[in-house]
């Protein structure tokens, strides 16, 4: 299960979305290629009245000229056949901010403490993943438990981006706003 094929990695069974709303604290991420939410980042799911999943997300960017802001998000879910497994059209709150249309995976979670999310933008010729991004999101500010680590550094390596992530700080960056 480790031949990298995007076709083959597992997701979360059994996936529940009412469980999963609430706020995450992503701990780590790997980046995709360009412009990307640099840390402080906050994600809020939401399911509405007729069951579909939505959802914000704050982060620290630096856009054009080195401009820092909190960029505000927002993006609403697509089912797929897979329970765990969604379209994500995502846009800005600001038309400067970037939008786009990616596949938004749920790799495994146990609701309450960790969540390991997982999204391929462009699957290169041999089935592997060309340029890709993860969270990893906790439930708590200060990081993940010490006995959630190995789970979710055994599901970085199924996914084949052990070794790419980078922490996430929380400053308060977003805080004000
Ligand atoms: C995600 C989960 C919650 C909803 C959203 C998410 C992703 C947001 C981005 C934002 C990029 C912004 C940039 C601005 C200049 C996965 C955290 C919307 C990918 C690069």
């Amino acid at each position: 299960q480790h031949d990298c094929q995007v076709s083959n990695i597992q997701v979360m069974q059994n996936f529940d979305r009412s469980r999963y709303t609430g706020r995450w604290y992503a701990v780590a991420k790997k980046d995709p290629v360009g412009l990307f939410l640099l840390d402080n980042v906050v994600a809020q799911f939401s399911v509405d009245g007729s069951g579909k999943m939505t959802a914000t997300a704050q982060g620290r960017v630096i856009i054009l000229n080195n401009w820092e802001m909190c960029a505000n998000m927002f993006g609403t879910f697509e089912d797929t056949p897979d329970p765990a497994k969604f379209k994500m059209r995502y846009w800005g709150a600001a038309a400067y901010l970037q939008s786009g249309n990616d596949d938004h995976w749920v790799i495994d979670t146990d609701y309450d403490n960790y969540a390991i999310h997982y999204s391929c933008r462009e699957v290169d010729l041999d089935g592997t993943c060309l340029d890709g991004y993860s969270f990893i999101f906790s439930r708590h500010p200060t990081g993940l438990r010490p006995e959630d680590q190995k789970i979710v550094t055994d599901k970085k390596k199924e996914i084949c981006f052990l070794g790419k992530y980078r922490r996430v700080s929380h400053t308060g960056f977003c805080e004000s706003s």
